[in-house]
């Protein structure tokens, strides 16, 4: 594991966030004792929320792709917030915006979804450089909202990498009020900067691609287990969605059983990582 900021606990970092959404995350890790995020793709607004209120005791972080669900209408939005306040965790809408600073800000702020409104976290592609920064921290700051760079993806044969994922890097670091972190498979600090620049970076590192039971998936999805993530790769976050739910999104009692198993998983190994 690289040396830096990831041997601190989530409440130290807590202490030193600067960003509203980054110090809610972290200090509701560090009082949960969680670092698991639950990724809830399903299609049908009734399994999303007896989904999120079976794992809601083990997670930090509820993970949405708002726009599959079928019957979405607008008092799903009230439906979550009420679960969020029953189970102290906040949302992330994947939302991997990826076009000009005005657009994003319209896709961010309006539509049917209003994703600023209720998701704490949201994430985009660099792809278009720093003007989707600027659009979406117009909308977003305001709202002490945060947002993660696309740094690498964990997809067979992605492209991000190399120095896409430094231009990432440097992206965050020039917009450190709004960029929370990075969704990666490892630490990012440091990436392509001075050790003077590195020295006072602090991203919260998120990866999805976490799994149990499966090396992957047959669409390119490839798996790693929550302790490599955590202690040999020094993610903060493990994003586990089917690995969950996916065998049968109804077994409820399963489904909780799955996210403490996680749960403990990740924790045991950010612990380990400490000392
Ligand atoms: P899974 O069921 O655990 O494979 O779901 C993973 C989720 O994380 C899914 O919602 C993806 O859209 C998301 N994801 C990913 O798997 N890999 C990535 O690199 C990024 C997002 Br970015």
């Amino acid at each position: 594991m690289s040396p830096g900021v990831q041997t601190r606990s989530y409440g130290q970092r807590a202490r030193n966030a600067k960003n509203p959404a980054a110090k809610t995350l972290l200090d509701t890790m560090e009082r949960k004792k969680t670092n698991l995020a639950v990724s809830v793709d399903v299609t049908k607004s009734e399994d999303l929320l007896a989904i999120i209120d079976a794992v809601g005791p083990y997670v930090c972080l509820i993970k949405t792709h708002i726009d599959i669900v079928e019957d979405f209408d607008s008092t799903l939005i009230a439906k979550l917030q009420n679960l969020e306040r029953k189970h102290d965790f906040i949302y992330f809408e994947d939302r991997k915006f990826a076009d000009i600073g005005n657009t994003v800000a319209l896709q961010y702020s309006s539509g049917v979804y209003k994703i600023a409104s209720w998701s704490h976290i949201t994430n985009a592609h660099v792809v278009p450089g720093p003007s989707i920064i600027k659009g979406l921290a117009s909308i977003g700051l305001p709202l002490g909202r945060g947002l993660l760079l696309l740094a690498e993806m964990s997809t067979a044969g992605s492209l991000a990498t190399g120095s896409y994922t430094e231009a990432a890097v440097e992206l965050a670091r020039q917009n450190q009020d709004f960029v929370i972190g990075f969704i990666a498979q490892r630490r990012m600090e440091g990436l392509g900067a001075g050790p003077e620049e590195a020295s006072d970076e602090d991203f919260l590192i998120l990866t999805p691609g976490i799994g149990l039971e499966s090396q992957g998936d047959s669409m390119g999805q490839q798996y790693r287990t929550p302790r490599t993530a955590v202690l040999e790769s020094g993610s903060d976050i493990i994003i586990v969605g089917r690995g969950i739910y996916g065998s049968d999104p109804k077994a409820i009692d399963a489904i909780s059983g799955k996210a403490r198993r996680y749960m403990e998983e990740g924790w045991k190994a950010y612990v380990e990582r400490l000392v």
